[in-house]
């Protein structure tokens, strides 16, 4: 057979979902992937870390046989490629009838809520992120994992105030006139908006980019607003100050679209732009100017995103700045609004995927309880009636990505927590592991996807075999299910039965999912984007443009009665996180940012030679400004430690001007792969946002000091 050409999609845990080609030759091995030239946001290309991604694919550390801990191998961090030695290799019958041997001991004798899922987004596939898995977690009875570590402060912001995840067209970009680019990195995190934008600015448009940090995004922008980490709600009523006091609002679009717009006006009166200067840490002259330039130069759209909401008053600052396109009429125009998510607008059967009903025919007959992702390390420790007693980890790393690191990790070293890893690679989480099982990489299996950064549906074909025993989520649930003795029918579908099922067989399709089949989107190229009635009538997807809210009043709420019936602030304020320079707890005088590395997808990438080449000389560092460097007599290159009450890091001084006085910065790694053992979660904190109950990792005071170190002193050199 000559070289083939199997269309994929990018499965990573990225608003893109690129259309991916991937190049087979003759013995079954994958060759080339490159974007999808036909796919209007892909547009051909890809970014720097799935260009290299036959380097993962085919990477010699790749896990591929399922292993189950020898005796007397202490569960804790090893070295990297010392892992294998606490394992031995079992088959996958063993490893199955052991972990459904176990899950039957427990749940008989502790009940089936102490058994925990524990997952999130390492991929986005519809198959993949939550369908058989969640199928058989319900019939199992276990815990409810409330999926908060990413999006929910945002995304229950968004609820909150239009009643759907939705917003402007990401191909629509090209036609703004000015682009805020709100805790929004598009280079590193969103690089397929970036040519829409720079079109945009061919045409005039000017890029205004509101981060702390000097992300590659702000180099390139006309204007960077480095704000205060933690400060946006009162950068946004702020503006809305200006805008009401100078009559700089679309009087007739509050007005038949607005609710509670007077409440709101009377909060704004409380922000003039001297009082929001001290917070936000800007000139309040910059606040008018923002304003002005915003609201008088058509269209307008923010690209918010969620860098915004890792902070206590994320839920507050989320609503703020999602309320001004409604306040300057920005949704009439085509290239005007907002863009934080566009995952509402897909409609997958998701009852049919994930079966809720079945928890009634667990042995608990009622829904289980809920426990929240972002809290792992009280769930694990502290979290009792009943106590978990088995965890089931996939597609996610907790032993890195989750807050308040310590407490984590004393959780899943208890040797009377049966835990289970499914994964690709020997992660943190795999070093605490009693069984670890292969995972299939997304061209080893078959999905259907969507975005939360464009309107198009993707199949994902398999193009090639698994390598070694590999296997995908949902064959992995299937068989466990039925090594339960779980007689429901739906244990027994298929990838391709999923597929049908997701897109609504034998049932009638929602609107803008009419006429999408796996048929369809096989002929289709791989994509077909989302039926809008306004385009099939020749028209522009214009989300708010006229109407079309899913809140109780049908309007923009600009003050919410759900949330006051939460106990909650109606209206959008700005309330200094408790961890902050303005905060309750001031025991540690520098705020941290513990940041995504832009070539990396959190941690995901990390142990690749050849991505590691590509973050050089950026992990590993601390991001400090010249003044609060100088102030502790730290230079260029000096060891450091950095601390607070939760733990201490070291890492080598970086004094740069990419941050402003009084932030540091550092970017999130593997434990195994940072010196000391331990990356910047350590520092995290489990408080939790204002709404949503997301974690709050961009809200965190430490310490910094010199441990030891040669270096010379350089003042503001470093340019990320
Ligand atoms: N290369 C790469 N791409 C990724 C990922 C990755 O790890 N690496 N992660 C993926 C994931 S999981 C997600 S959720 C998406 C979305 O990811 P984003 O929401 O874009 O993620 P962040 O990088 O956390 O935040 C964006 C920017 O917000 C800034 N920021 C932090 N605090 C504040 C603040 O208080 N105010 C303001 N105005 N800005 C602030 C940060 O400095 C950062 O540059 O990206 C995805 N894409
Ligand atoms: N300090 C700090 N912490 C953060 C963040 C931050 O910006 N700073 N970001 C937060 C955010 S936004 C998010 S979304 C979370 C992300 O947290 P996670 O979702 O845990 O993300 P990853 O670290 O990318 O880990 C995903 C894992 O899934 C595995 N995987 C991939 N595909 C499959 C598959 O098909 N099956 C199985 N079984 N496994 C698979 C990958 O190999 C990888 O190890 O981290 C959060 N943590
Ligand atoms: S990580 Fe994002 S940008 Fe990169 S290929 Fe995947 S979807 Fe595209
Ligand atoms: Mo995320």
């Amino acid at each position: 057979m000559p070289l083939r050409t199997i269309h994929t999609v990018c499965s990573h845990d990225c608003p893109d979902s690129c259309g991916v080609l991937v190049t087979v030759d003759e013995a079954g091995k994958a060759v080339r992937v490159q974007g999808d030239p036909d796919h209007p946001v892909t547009q051909g290309f890809l970014c720097g870390k799935v260009a290299k991604y036959l380097e993962r694919v085919y990477s010699p550390d790749r896990l591929l046989y399922p292993m189950k801990r020898r005796s007397g191998a202490a569960k804790g961090r090893r070295a990297q490629g010392s892992e294998a030695e606490a394992f031995e290799r079992v088959s996958w019958g063993e490893a199955l009838d052991l972990i459904a041997a176990r899950f039957k001991i427990i749940s008989e004798e502790y009940g089936p809520e102490s058994i925990l899922p524990y997952s999130y987004a390492g991929t986005i596939g519809v198959l993949g992120y939550g369908s058989m898995d969640r199928r058989f977690f319900h019939r199992l009875g276990a815990s409810q994992l409330d999926r908060t570590i990413c999006s929910t402060a945002g995304g229950d912001a968004l609820t909150a105030v239009y009643g759907r995840k939705v917003g402007t067209g990401t191909e629509d970009f090209r036609y703004a006139r000015y682009i805020i680019a709100w805790a929004a990195n598009v280079h590193g995190n969103n690089i397929h908006l970036w040519p829409l934008i720079e079109e945009a600015r061919r045409n005039g448009a000017k890029l205004v980019v509101i981060d702390p940090y000097r992300t590659r995004t702000a180099q390139a922008a006309d204007w960077h607003i480095a704000i205060r980490p933690g400060t946006d709600s009162a950068l946004a009523l702020g503006m809305m100050h200006v805008l009401f006091r100078d009559g700089l609002y679309d009087h007739d679009y509050v007005e038949r679209h607005g609710h509670g717009f007077e409440q709101l006006r009377e909060r704004a009166m409380e922000y003039a732009p001297s009082r929001v200067a001290q917070w936000t840490g800007l000139a309040a002259d910059d606040v008018e100017r923002l304003a002005h330039e915003y609201a008088t130069t058509e269209p307008a759209v923010i690209r918010l995103n969620y860098g915004i909401q890792r902070c206590e008053n994320g839920g507050a600052a989320a609503r703020a700045v999602m309320m001004l396109p409604a306040i300057i009429g920005a949704w009439k125009y085509r290239g005007g609004g907002l863009q934080l998510s566009t995952s509402g607008a897909f409609q997958f059967d998701k009852q049919t995927m994930e079966r809720p009903d079945l928890m009634q025919a667990s042995p608990l007959g009622r829904s289980a309880r809920v426990v929240n992702m972002a809290r792992l390390g009280h769930a694990l420790t502290e979290l009792d009636r009943p106590r978990v007693r088995a965890m089931f980890v996939y597609n996610s790393n907790p032993a890195a990505i989750a807050p308040d690191q310590a407490q984590v990790l004393r959780g899943i070293s208890r040797k009377d927590l049966f835990t289970v890893v499914h994964e690709q690679f020997f992660t943190d989480t795999t070093d605490y592991a009693d069984v670890v099982l292969p995972a299939t990489t997304f061209l080893e299996q078959k999905d259907v996807q969507g975005a939360y950064g464009h309107y198009y549906v993707g199949l994902s074909n398999k193009a090639i075999e698994p390598l070694g025993e590999a296997r995908q989520n949902v064959w992995v649930f299937s068989q466990l299910a039925q090594r339960m003795g779980f007689t429901e029918p739906c244990f027994e579908d298929t990838p391709d039965d999923l597929i049908a099922q997701a897109l609504w067989r034998g049932k009638p399709q929602p609107e803008v999912m009419a006429g999408i089949t796996t048929e369809s989107l096989e002929e289709a190229g791989g994509h077909i984007r989302l039926k809008f009635a306004e385009e099939a009538k020749g028209g522009n997807f214009l989300p708010f443009a006229e109407g079309g809210f899913g809140t109780p009043s049908g309007k923009v709420e600009f003050y919410s009665e759900t949330l006051a019936a939460q106990g909650l602030d109606p209206l959008p304020g700005y309330v200094p996180a408790t961890e902050s320079r303005f905060g309750a707890v001031d025991a540690y005088p520098l705020e941290f940012l513990p940041r995504k590395a832009d070539n990396y997808t959190n941690s995901t990438f990390a142990n690749l030679p050849g991505h590691q080449k590509m973050e050089n000389g950026r992990m590993g560092v601390l991001e400090i400004h010249a003044a609060d460097a100088a102030a502790r007599r730290i230079r260029e290159g000096d060891r450091v430690e950095v601390f607070n009450a939760r733990g201490r890091i070291e890492l080598t001084a970086k004094v740069m001007d990419s941050i402003p006085q009084g932030v540091v910065a550092a970017r999130l790694q593997w434990n195994k792969l940072s010196e000391g053992g331990n990356n910047v979660n350590l520092l995290t904190s489990q408080r939790l946002t204002d709404i949503g109950g997301g974690p709050t990792f961009y809200s965190t005071l430490v310490e910094v000091r010199r441990i030891q170190g040669p270096g010379t002193w350089t003042q503001g050199t470093g340019r990320e």
